[in-house]
């Protein structure tokens, strides 16, 4: 062997142990770890829908393999939904079917959209991504009726 390619082979191998020893170091030393997929921000570990006002809510949809989180919502007609989705896993997709919704759900971030349910009826969501074995599965449904009727059904989500 080349004394050269002896140099190279040394060098690389002192430089693992050294990248190795970094990593060692920031993640028990300075416990500095990878980032968990989801959002750890306070409406993404507490309720998933909640009122902000009259006939306005703010939903936290989170999307996991091979479900969504909520997977039916019911509100009163007329509702404005500020709506933030977000993934567990991998990239998912968030279609409403009849409103001009169309987000993409990523896992450790968080994406936006204020909807407005102006007509009674049943508003399907999927997933627009292929995400696997059982990505047909992912949907879901936002129930828009008649605030009597919710109040008889025991009341939004
Ligand atoms: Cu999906």
């Amino acid at each position: 062997m080349d004394k050269s390619e002896k140099t190279a082979l040394s060098l690389s191998g002192i430089l693992l142990v050294v990248f190795f020893g970094a990593i060692m170091y920031a993640s028990i030393a300075k416990n500095i770890d990878v980032p968990t997929c989801i959002t750890d921000m306070d409406p993404f570990v507490s309720d998933t829908l909640f009122e902000t006002g009259s006939d306005s809510y703010e939903l936290h949809m989170v999307a996991r393999m091979w479900a969504f989180q909520p997977s039916t919502v019911r509100l009163p007609v007329g509702s404005t939904v500020d709506l933030y989705v977000t993934s567990q896993d991998i990239i998912h997709g968030f279609k409403i079917d009849r409103k001009n919704v169309n987000l993409m759900a990523v896992p450790g971030a968080i994406n936006y959209v204020r909807v407005t349910f102006d007509e009674p009826g049943e508003y399907l969501y999927a997933c627009h991504e292929f995400c696997g074995a059982a990505h047909h599965t992912m949907a879901g449904r936002f129930i828009i009726e008649d605030r009597n009727d919710l109040t008889d059904a025991g009341g939004p989500l």
